[in-house]
């Protein structure tokens, strides 16, 4: 850390410390902080209106773990790669753990495909064909078996599942359906898995989603057991809607599994987290604080990105938003809680508010360099990242193949 930033840091922790907080503890929880980076926001992908290629989009699933591998290095807090089947399918799994391994980094979730084969025109763990929920849950035990062999702890299950008009099919069969399957996964997964359970209200079923909200899938976790739990896309709600009090509220139930996190504008835009609202995702991290104070669920919750970049250069995309995530958690756990809660009880909104808005109003920038020199990454991450060559570097590796976009 140069003086300047020395300085700066030792004014932040005396005014942190006067604020009664303590700063090792904070600064520890940085540095354990988790992020799970996809690996299908390494790879090409594109909108129904076009893809357009990026020189060094990563094609085989060893190139995305380089470039996850590369983002935890510039980082040093996103040591996991969520993987994707089949988009990530390969040969031998032993070997691709080794492989992770070699770079430094494990498995995270496996996200069964269960939306893009012509068999789930009318859907997959919900189809009304019995043939169809079979293939699904035929996927879903292959991807199972591949938990086992990268020793993957969740299993991440987004459903496109739903209907496109009125009357296309019953309602309530299609929510007896999806129970079935989703107890027969449960009763296929082992004791140290977890399903995690995702909602999103709409898109690509436009008019009944058969997951559609939170509601709907702590409903289904409730009715599984304690290792199904709700994850949260950002992504995923109506315009408006409280993200930080459902989150408020999986917690408090203990059935939040995950996130994925992005950020969005109109619907699921898939754009860099913290971008559009960062108030809004500094306010879910205060929530996730004041669980991990109170009832330390901290290793239940899988932190994911889910960002599929259309024009930005992903790799540094991806550095942007792990480091939008550090700084939302960092403002969240320098929240002065005593003169919060002093401020609740006094029914003292302003005061209150304002106990939240100086937090995240605070430059904790000082705070973050000292956690990277501690953690022997860069200063500034996405510099040290255009200074490293590496894109150059991927994009002459990887230039004049052909590229597979995913639908991500
Ligand atoms: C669906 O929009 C989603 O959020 C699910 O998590 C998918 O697995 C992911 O995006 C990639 O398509
Ligand atoms: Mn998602």
């Amino acid at each position: 850390m140069n003086s300047e930033m020395q300085g700066k840091y030792e004014r932040l922790a005396a005014t942190l410390k006067a604020r009664g907080l303590d700063v090792q503890l904070i600064e520890g929880r940085l540095k354990s902080q988790h992020i799970e980076t996809p690996s299908w926001g390494y790879a090409d992908s594109g909108t129904r209106f076009g893809v357009f290629p990026q020189p060094g989009a990563a094609v085989t699933l060893s190139e995305k773990l380089r470039d996850a591998a590369h983002v935890h290095r510039m980082t040093g807090i996103a040591p996991s790669v969520a993987l994707h089947i089949p988009w990530d399918m390969v040969d031998d799994w032993q070997a691709l753990r080794q492989e992770a391994e070699g770079l430094g980094l494990t498995i995270g979730a496996i996200n069964p495909n269960l939306f893009q084969d012509e068999a789930y025109r009318f859907g997959s763990l919900a189809a009304p064909d019995p043939t169809v929920r079979r293939k699904a849950l035929d996927h879903v035990a292959q991807c199972i078996e591949i938990m086992k062999q990268v020793d993957s702890r969740d299993l991440s299950l987004w459903l496109a599942d739903g209907t496109n008009y009125p009357g296309q099919d019953d309602l309530r069969c299609r929510k007896r359906r999806l129970e079935e399957s989703l107890a027969q996964i449960y009763t296929m997964l082992p004791d140290d898995k977890r399903l995690l359970v995702e909602y999103k209200f709409f898109e690509p079923a436009f008019y009944a989603t058969d997951i559609p909200d939170w509601g709907m899938a702590l409903l289904l976790c409730n009715k599984l057991g304690e290792r199904a739990r709700v994850l949260v896309d950002l992504g995923h709600h109506a315009q408006g809607v409280n993200i930080e009090q459902i989150v408020a509220t999986l917690l408090d139930e203990k059935k939040l599994g995950g996130f994925h996190f992005n950020d969005r504008k109109y619907a699921d835009d898939d754009l860099t987290t913290g971008s559009i609202n960062p108030y809004e995702l500094f306010l879910v991290f205060h929530e996730l604080v004041t669980s991990e104070l109170n009832d330390d669920q901290g290793s239940q919750i899988a932190y994911m990105i889910d960002q599929t970049h259309l024009l930005k250069p992903r790799v540094e995309a991806m550095i942007q938003s792990v480091l939008a995530i550090q700084r939302a958690y960092a403002k969240a756990l320098i929240v002065d809680r005593e003169a919060l809660a002093a401020a609740q009880a006094d029914g003292d909104i302003i005061a209150a508010e304002e106990c939240l808005v100086s937090a995240f109003n605070t430059d904790v920038e000082p705070l973050l360099v000292k956690v990277r020199d501690d953690l022997g990454v860069p200063a500034d991450p996405l510099q040290a990242h255009r200074e490293s060559g590496y894109q150059e570097q991927i994009a002459r590796e990887r230039a004049g193949r052909k590229v597979q976009p995913t639908l991500g």
